[in-house]
């Protein structure tokens, strides 16, 4: 059986898209939401509906994905209607509402409009962006992080996750952990993109993408033993109720196994969702499960956090 829990809610599978893609609209999310996928999150959504940044904002690297969007998306208050509506027709059928701030206080904010509604799934804050010009990613620093967390579990008592951008020192991961640890948080989601890689076109010694300068975010597979270590790090340090969302570099069955056996109960995809369309599901599960026979594992909990040092 390919079950897995995070908080109270069960998921069929493991395996689901990560914000950002093929997550904008409706009718997006109800092709998520009719796929093989575990569940599903939406785009992150912002107080006010945003445009994203100017194209291109997106390319294909040999190894994966370079991203400048912008957080373009439809506002919070689509995805609330989406989610309530959504909801109350699929009641079994728990998913994913993604939010993003452009100041610490739309966090509040956007937590109060949350609890206020009568969604009761699991609401992913989004505390790592690394593509709006001139606002940084929050979740590098610990005690702005600190403050909105202290803030919005003032107003919001419904299941939270935080996403997380990669950290690279030891140091970091303690400290981060040593303040997620203190608040009711469900899950954390690792890793964000790596923020701020640069790609350029040899045939013209041009930036592939146009916001920033060129800078953008990094997926695929150069981000994969990034998001290990950092699924594996947090295993280590937090609380075990607060369950991991690993993301980062899945492009085969047995990276989806690995990133499970770092400590990860749901792993999602977004460059090979991205390259490959929804179709991507339906084979990342048969070969997890040939990942799984092949070193005897019947079911996740059988493997999961279960890596082997030497
Ligand atoms: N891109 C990312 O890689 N991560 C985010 O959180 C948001 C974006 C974006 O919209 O640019």
């Amino acid at each position: 059986t390919l079950t897995t829990h995070i908080g109270s809610f069960e998921f069929a599978n493991p395996i689901m898209n990560a914000s950002g893609v093929h997550c904008l609209s409706a009718q997006d999310l109800d092709e998520l939401a009719a796929s093989a996928a575990g569940s599903f999150i939406t785009k992150s959504g912002t107080l006010e509906a945003r445009v994203g940044n100017p194209a291109p904002r997106y390319a294909t690297l040999p190894y994966g994905s370079i991203n400048s969007m912008g957080l373009p998306n439809k506002g919070l208050d689509y995805y609330i209607q989406y989610a309530e509506k959504f909801q109350a027709a699929h009641p079994d059928q728990p998913f994913f509402l993604s939010v993003a701030g452009m100041a610490p206080s739309d966090y509040v904010t956007m937590a109060k409009q949350i609890q206020a509604s009568s969604f009761t799934g699991l609401t992913e804050f989004n505390l790592s962006c690394p593509n709006v010009p001139g606002k940084p990613q929050v979740a590098y620093d610990v005690e702005a992080t600190e403050q909105i967390l202290t803030e919005l579990f003032k107003v919001f008592n419904k299941p939270a996750g935080i996403k997380l951008p990669p950290y690279f020192d030891l140091a970091q991961f303690d400290a981060m952990a040593a303040v997620l640890n203190r608040f009711p948080i469900t899950y954390i989601n690792s890793i964000n993109s790596l923020g701020n890689g640069l790609m350029i076109d040899p045939a013209t010694d041009t930036t592939l993408v146009r916001p920033k300068g060129g800078f953008g975010g990094i997926g695929g597979a150069y981000a994969k033993p990034i998001a290990l270590a950092n699924v594996r790090a947090f295993r280590e340090r937090l609380r075990p109720e607060i369950s991991i969302v690993g993301t980062g570099g899945v492009r085969n069955g047995r990276d989806v196994y690995e990133l499970i056996l770092c400590g990860a109960s749901m792993v999602q995809v977004a460059t090979t969702l991205q390259e490959e369309g929804l179709g991507v599901f339906p084979r990342l599960l048969a070969e997890l499960q040939v990942a799984m026979a092949e070193n005897g594992h019947t079911s996740l909990t059988d493997f999961q956090g279960q890596l082997h040092t030497i």
